[in-house]
């Protein structure tokens, strides 16, 4: 069932599960450690506050200077681009998908389409170990939002309450912090000119179009497309426009591109539609997909979510 805002319907009630807890882990990492010379008792069980912080925020920087729409056209023949789904805090997952396709490298690219926490008990080692290789390849490893890297979702769904299990009296000052770097996380990219990539996927135009009776100086009115006309699709120039530095993508108001492309899905029924289950975002349909795809000379609309109803 898909996850939705507080006004809909509780369709997402499990907390975060967690298919491994974290003492078995600390067993296992810790007896695989062979060559370090520090005693188990004494090896710390999260990344000091100190390393956390310089991580975060030299990531953050990266990460903020991306566009929306990340392009990465450095790829060739050659090349090869893994496309990583929700991983949703299921670190031993991250690290055997890393170890199967093989790390990141001149011609082996990563886009991450977002939902690195929340359910997993993973999900601040899994952020980390994937902010990590952002700082270390930014070309070739590109993270993308999910609808998870919200204050909503991961107060809802886990990640706020393992972080302050995990850092306690630290906890509050490490949630903010990754809060602070989802909201500098990119929300959707462009594989070789061809691949559009989103979590959620299409998103619908916010041009502001003056009413009418606002040709004159007074009285000037901003009436948005969305609430007086029929919904149409938006344009790459409209995504790129969009303010992204929320906490949550707001459900109303002007800035609705960022939470169609984290929450929207697609959907077997044409046009586009107000996503009610949800509560935000929009339903696509087929049509939509084709029209966006011939406007911006696309081959191929990638989206985490897919509905077969
Ligand atoms: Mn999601």
């Amino acid at each position: 069932m898909a996850d939705s805002l507080p006004s809909g319907p509780p369709s997402d009630p499990k907390p975060a599960t967690a298919t491994n807890s974290p003492e078995e882990a600390t067993t296992t990492a810790s007896s695989t450690t062979t060559t370090s010379s520090t005693p188990e008792a004494e090896l710390p069980a999260v990344l000091p506050v100190s390393v956390f912080d310089t991580l975060v925020l030299t990531a953050s920087k990266i990460l903020h200077k991306e566009p929306n729409c990340v392009r990465i056209d450095d790829c060739n023949d050659n090349s090869r681009v893994v496309v990583v789904g929700d991983v949703h805090g299921q670190l031993h997952d991250v690290i055997f998908l890393l170890q199967d396709a093989g790390f990141p490298c001149d011609d082996r690219f990563f886009v991450f389409n977002g939902d690195y926490v929340d359910r997993g008990a993973w999900g601040l080692e899994t952020f980390l170990l994937l902010l990590a290789w952002k700082v270390f390849l930014p070309q070739r490893v590109y993270l993308l939002r999910g609808n998870h890297e919200s204050k909503y979702c991961t107060s809802v769904y886990g990640f706020e309450k393992e972080v302050l299990a995990k850092y306690g009296d630290k906890g509050k000052h490490v949630y903010r912090k990754c809060l602070g770097c989802f909201e500098g996380l990119p929300l959707a990219s462009i594989i070789a000119g061809h691949v559009y990539t989103a979590h959620g996927g299409l998103f619908r135009s916010v041009s502001i179009t003056p009413s009418k009776r606002s040709k004159g100086k007074k009285n000037r009115r901003i009436i948005l497309n969305s609430e007086t006309k029929p919904l149409c699709l938006g344009s790459l120039e409209e995504l790129s426009k969009a303010r992204r530095s929320v906490l949550d993508p707001p459900w109303e108001g002007q800035n609705l591109i960022p939470g169609d492309v984290l929450w929207s899905d697609p959907t077997m029924k044409s046009g586009l539609s107000p996503n009610t289950e949800r509560g935000i975002g929009l339903l696509w349909g087929p049509d939509c997909t084709e029209d966006f795809l011939k406007k911006f000379e696309l081959k191929v609309v990638q989206s985490s979510y897919l509905r077969l109803s």
